[in-house]
């Protein structure tokens, strides 16, 4: 079981990725996705017929292997939804929580089935790891069962337009300094964003969780608004320094679609949301239409358009005057 693997590759992380012998680790890992993708799912699935088919499918924060995840309505989306293109957004495994306390129902398993038999149909998957399931950052490059594992993507639009898709824990520490951030400019930020990976390998070292930018934002943060409006500016700003035409994201678990300026062009800022409390994904029309799919609100209307076909009570009739 996935879970299991997990609990064990993290339960050795005395070391660092480059130490472990990465092609046992694959090997392990290989092992355990052909041994889930062999077993019946808990939850059957529904047939494909009759989804909705999107161009491109971008789903994050998703957090398996955690109380937190609401599997469930996330199996419902995947049975409900097909696309060419799908990219997991990052946090897809919470490693992080299994090393604590192992948790993984078989609904867990069920989603990570479901994703590689996608893949065998014929979805081209994308996963770029977050920072709950960095783990599989060492893996950049390869290919898992049909799903590519890259650390970020560029995403071409049916419309022409070039999006950069990473996770965006990239930015946390540029978060934490963003006080003094404003007054010191460009240097600053490209330091801050090269100590970011130090101050968590040390924190890794010390046993320490990593440090969450949702968590701190949520509780720590009084205007936790204010820090996710300078967040969704801080991505922005690092596409449009890319020269690309937006960014999609995930890792704050809030999803967004806002538009920003950088020298005189527009900067499209998407986040995919989350399956812990939102239940959101993005998805790419045909035509390149995009748009924050919020799962809970499609379940209710299918389930009120499901109600108004039943048949009704035969009319009464009423005798002409
Ligand atoms: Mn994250």
């Amino acid at each position: 079981m996935f879970g299991g693997y997990l609990a064990g590759e993290i339960g050795n992380s005395g070391l660092s990725a480059n130490e472990r012998d990465m092609s046992a680790d694959k090997g392990a890992a290989l092992a355990a996705l052909a041994d889930i993708a062999a077993r019946a799912p808990s939850v059957p699935e529904r047939s494909p017929q009759g989804r909705r088919k999107y161009r491109t499918v971008w789903i994050s924060d998703v957090h398996l292997g955690t109380k937190g995840c609401n599997a469930n309505l996330l199996i419902d989306f995947l049975d409900s939804v097909d696309s060419e293109t799908m990219y997991l957004v990052g946090d897809i495994i919470d490693g992080w929580r299994l090393k604590k306390k192992f948790y993984w129902p078989s609904e867990h398993n069920d989603i990570v089935w479901r994703l590689l038999k996608r893949a065998r149909r014929g979805t081209r998957i994308v996963y770029i790891p977050g920072n709950h399931d960095e783990m599989f950052r060492q893996f950049t490059g390869l290919n898992f069962g049909g799903i590519e594992i890259r650390r970020a993507a560029f995403h071409d639009t049916a419309d022409g337009r070039r999006l950069m898709v990473l996770h965006g824990d990239e930015f946390d520490a540029v978060m934490l300094s963003h006080r003094w951030l404003a007054f010191v400019g460009d240097a600053a930020y490209h330091l801050v964003m090269g100590l970011n990976r130090w101050v968590n390998l040390t924190r890794r070292a010390l046993d320490l969780p990593y440090w969450s930018l949702s968590k701190m934002a949520k509780h720590k943060v009084k205007n936790a608004v204010e820090f996710i409006g300078k967040y969704e500016e801080v991505v922005a700003r690092a596409a449009g320094e890319r020269g690309v035409d937006g960014v999609v994201c995930g890792h704050i678990h809030t999803a967004e679609h806002r538009m920003f300026e950088h020298d005189n062009r527009h900067i499209e800022y998407w986040n995919d949301g989350d399956w812990v409390e939102g239940c959101n994904a993005l998805v790419e029309h045909a035509d390149g239409r995009m748009e924050i799919l919020h799962w809970p609100d499609e379940v209710a209307r299918r389930e009120a358009a499901h109600e108004a076909d039943q048949p009704k009570a035969p009319p009464v009739m009423v005798e002409a005057a």
